[in-house]
């Protein structure tokens, strides 16, 4: 953003030919953003290395610059960074997220080669937040490193790897507004030194609109703060999320002969923000709900070495989506997506990374106020950041973990003892914003006083998905604003994992379908307009990501995007977009099902369509259908699909759209029109399989059309969860296939006429050794000693397959498995599949049948 142009001063982004090592022997040349972590926190094998990684480069450094001071910039490196300069080492830095520099000028050889060395080491670190967190860590210097090459009179980069000025609003209404600047000069040369300091107000169009130009004396090596005020703009422009009017600031530093040293910028939007905890959030002093989303910034492939051309698309998505917030968590991101936030009008909440729990020791209370110190400066000037965060679910691990009642007495005092410190910084280092933290759904906050630090409070709340049901969003909130009536509250955080291979006309709690998440987010959204107090609500999260101990249908993938992971996005995004955007005519038709359905005789299916029209038509195959009414920006249809190709039109206030779907009609199981047929055993929900480019259908006791389990029933479905076993399954990525399954099942029939088939069994032990995994946010996942042994025979209508099947002893933990036999089945005898149990109940997740002859 505030980059520096003219002669004097420059920087050069110097992120091509590193050298990195994982060892100090092996070295290969990478670019940065880089990160050691891309494959190993997405492999199946348990956690990711986390330790130490060396990168080194020369840099030329010309001899014409020797009366220049040299800064090494480094935007963000994971976790904490050791840097030399030709050997020498020159500092450190603790903490993954914010920005660092480092005067290199001494130790620099002007007009030769310098060699720059980091130690970067991600291990485990009880001092540096987050100490624990349901997202990866990803280790390396993974966004750009800068050479910046100053005059001796120079914005200050001192003040913690800040621009050196700080632009506040001395006054800003309907009216009038003005702009004061505090700029912290820096002057390094051994002779006192006269400058002057021109500031301009510049309109959108570039017009000047005020100017002032100060005369200031900088004493020999010194470094000082000046605040200059510009005169009042009366009527000005204001920014919104509707018209994000910017005016550009220019700081010029001249020497005495008006010779320009160094040149800044900074947007300038006047706004003025405030909460009620009756009325909820305030802009310019009208209400406005704020419904957007939480981003995290890693990306499919890339991990959070992410070029900046890729995550400033997740910023266009999001306003596109008619996203008027985005909560950046869990951690500050990059600095330009806040700059673009501030074009295009989006209202930021930022926060530092202290998740989960802290540590008792001064160390980590010095890393965590040093860390929002580096954060409220370097994040300013953005007209875009409204709420300064500090901490989120921060007794998480506490209610999880064991601890005495004298450990846990200490905890909260320690916990409450940091949380006033960085509440307290906060108001005082940004005087004109909101203080924030998010909590996760638990007394603890209220008993301790916690909550009541924050200007907002933020609930992350998981109704329907971790906790009780859908519709107890309410009556939680209703309860909280009576308890509490002088919080402010937003809800941070809600949402279901979904999977879009995963579909259903029977959604289900915890069953990762896209059907279930359209059910949660539409209530959820009604549940909050309805309450006028609430200041709005962020949707956990605009993107799936990386989270490496997690089991979801994507095993390492937290799931509850409204994209997915490589930021195609979910049929809820355009939900979204239909509820928020009204600049014009919006319809859609849900799609994330469409890649294969397959339906029986005369089965129709639900189609959901969308719109922020009130009414619309839908057709399907030239057939009109009937008008429609949407509710909430949504209408559900009954459509009658034929085999083949079905063409789906939808119509609402002069826009429309189609969409080709593709749907297996069967009459029976005749494999006249097609020669593969799969099922989903044990599960309620269709599986479209990449691997094997087949729907699975779900699963059902026997009965017509002629498939089902005669014995046993579904593995580990409760009221609450719906995923079967919630762990990765090895040596695959159909995972949901394996996740639902029958326990107990002996017998499955099929009814296939008279031929040659290949059939495939699927199967996984659903049982796991106690694991040590301390990541595990839910304690959802079922973690039991094999004690009981499943043994047992596979006959395909009679015909022994294999005998003896141990899942437990014969393959590795969690391990996939696929039994393949091909089998001749004579004149309507159908196929049966018998699971002889020798011990225990045998287990079957899945079924494919293949014509052969
Ligand atoms: C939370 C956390 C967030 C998790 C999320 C989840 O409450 O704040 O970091 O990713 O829940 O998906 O469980």
């Amino acid at each position: 953003m505030f980059c520096c142009d003219v002669f004097f001063c420059q920087t050069q982004t110097i992120n091509s030919g590193w050298q990195f090592s994982e060892d100090h022997n092996t070295w290969e040349t990478i670019n940065l953003p880089h990160t050691w972590n891309l494959e190993d926190a997405f492999d199946d094998y348990p956690g990711y290395r986390r330790g130490q990684g060396y990168y080194k480069k020369q840099i030329f450094i010309p001899v014409e610059e020797k009366d220049q001071i040299q800064f090494l910039k480094f935007n963000a490196v994971n976790q904490e960074a050791t840097v030399y300069v030709n050997g020498t080492l020159i500092g450190n830095h603790k903490g993954g997220y914010t920005a660092f520099n480092f005067n290199i000028t001494p130790f620099i050889r002007f007009g030769e080669y310098n060699l720059i060395e980091v130690t970067v080491d991600n291990s485990h670190n009880e001092n540096i937040p987050p100490l624990n967190a349901d997202f990866t860590f990803y280790a390396g210097i993974y966004r750009e490193v800068e050479l910046i090459s100053l005059p001796k009179q120079h914005f200050s980069l001192n003040d913690f790897a800040s621009e050196g000025f700080y632009v506040d609003y001395y006054e800003v209404s309907n009216e009038k507004a003005g702009v004061e600047v505090s700029s912290i000069l820096d002057n390094t040369s051994n002779t006192n030194s006269q400058v002057s300091l021109h500031m301009e107000l510049l309109d959108a169009n570039g017009e000047l609109v005020k100017s002032r130009t100060e005369s200031l004396k900088l004493p020999a090596e010194s470094s000082n703060e000046f605040k200059v005020k510009l005169p009042l703009v009366y009527q000005p422009k204001l920014w919104s999320p509707e018209q994000p009017y910017l005016y550009d600031l220019v700081l010029k530093l001249k020497d005495a002969q008006g010779e320009v040293l160094e040149t800044k910028h900074s947007h300038v939007g006047f706004r003025w923000t405030s909460v009620d905890p009756d009325k909820g959030f305030f802009l310019n002093g009208k209400p406005l709900k704020l419904i957007g989303v939480n981003r995290h910034q890693d990306f499919q492939g890339l991990g959070n070495a992410v070029p900046i051309e890729f995550q400033e698309k997740d910023i266009y998505l999001i306003k596109n989506m008619g996203g008027n917030v985005i909560r950046f968590a869990h951690y500050p991101h990059h600095r330009d997506l806040y700059k673009l936030c501030d074009e295009l009008g989006i209202i930021v909440w930022t926060e530092i990374p202290i998740v989960n729990k802290v540590t008792d020791t001064p160390e980590f209370f010095d890393v965590c106020i040093n860390m929002q110190k580096e954060h409220i400066k370097q994040y300013y000037n953005y007209p875009s950041v409204v709420m300064f965060g500090y901490m989120n679910e921060i007794f998480i691990r506490m209610v999880f973990d064991k601890y005495t009642e004298e450990e846990r007495i200490a905890l909260k005092s320690t916990t409450l003892k940091l949380a006033n410190q960085l509440e307290n910084l906060t108001r005082e280092l940004a005087p004109n914003r909101l203080t924030v933290m998010a909590c996760h759904l638990n007394e603890i906050y209220n008993e301790t006083g916690i909550a009541d630090l924050p200007m907002v409070l933020g609930w992350n709340l998981y109704f329907g998905w971790y906790d009780a049901e859908i519709k107890d969003l309410g009556s939680f909130l209703d309860e909280q604003h009576q308890r509490f009536p002088k919080r402010s509250m937003l809800l941070s955080e809600y949402g279901p994992g979904a999977d879009v291979r995963i579909f259903t006309k029977t959604p289900k709690k915890f069953d990762f379908s896209t059907d279930y998440q359209f059910k949660l987010h539409q209530s959820y959204v009604k549940q909050i307009q309805e309450r006028p107090f609430m200041t709005g609500m962020t949707a956990w999260n605009f993107a799936d990501f990386g989270s490496e101990f997690r089991g979801d249908a994507i095993p390492h993938v937290n799931q509850k995007g409204l994209v997915q992971y490589d930021r195609t996005p979910k049929d809820i995004y355009f939900w979204y977009k239909s509820v928020l955007d009204k600049r014009e005519p919006f319809v859609y038709i849900a799609s994330d099902f469409l890649s294969g359905l397959t339906l029986f005789q005369d089965e129709t299916y639900p189609i959901q369509v969308y719109s922020n029209q009130p009414k619309g038509m839908v057709y399907v195959n030239g057939i009109n259908l009937g008008e429609i009414s949407f509710e909430n920006g949504a209408a559900s249809v009954e459509v009658p699909f034929r085999d083949g190709e079905n063409i789906l039109r939808l119509e609402a206030g002069n826009s429309s759209v189609e969409k080709v779907v593709s749907v297996h009609k069967l009459e029976t199981l005749d494999f006249k029109n097609f020669d593969q047929f799969g099922i989903n055993v044990g599960g309620h929900f269709y599986f479209h399989d990449q691997e094997r480019n087949l729907t699975f259908v779900p699963d059902q006791t026997y009965q017509t059309p002629g498939y089902g389990y005669l014995s046993g029933a579904p593995y580990g479905m409760t009221k609450d969860k719906n995923q079967g076993v919630p762990f990765n399954v090895r040596n695959t990525t159909s995972d949901p296939l394996f996740q639902t399954m029958l326990e107990g099942c002996t017998d499955y029939k099929v009814d296939i006429p008279s031929g040659e088939y290949q059939v495939s069994l699927f199967f996984v032990e659903p049982k796991m050794k106690p694991t040590q995994n301390i990541y595990n946010l839910t304690q959802s996942a079922e973690v039991v000693e094999v004690t009981n042994r499943r043994i047992f025979d596979i006959y395909l209508n009679g015909h022994l397959v294999q005998k003896n099947v141990n899942l437990a002893s014969e393959y590795p933990e969690k391990y996939g498995v696929n039994i393949i036999s091909n089998i001749l089945i004579p004149k309507n005898e159908g196929l049966k599949i018998t699971l002889k149990p020798v011990e225990g109940k045998p287990v079957l997740s899945g079924i494919l049948i293949k014509k052969i002859n």
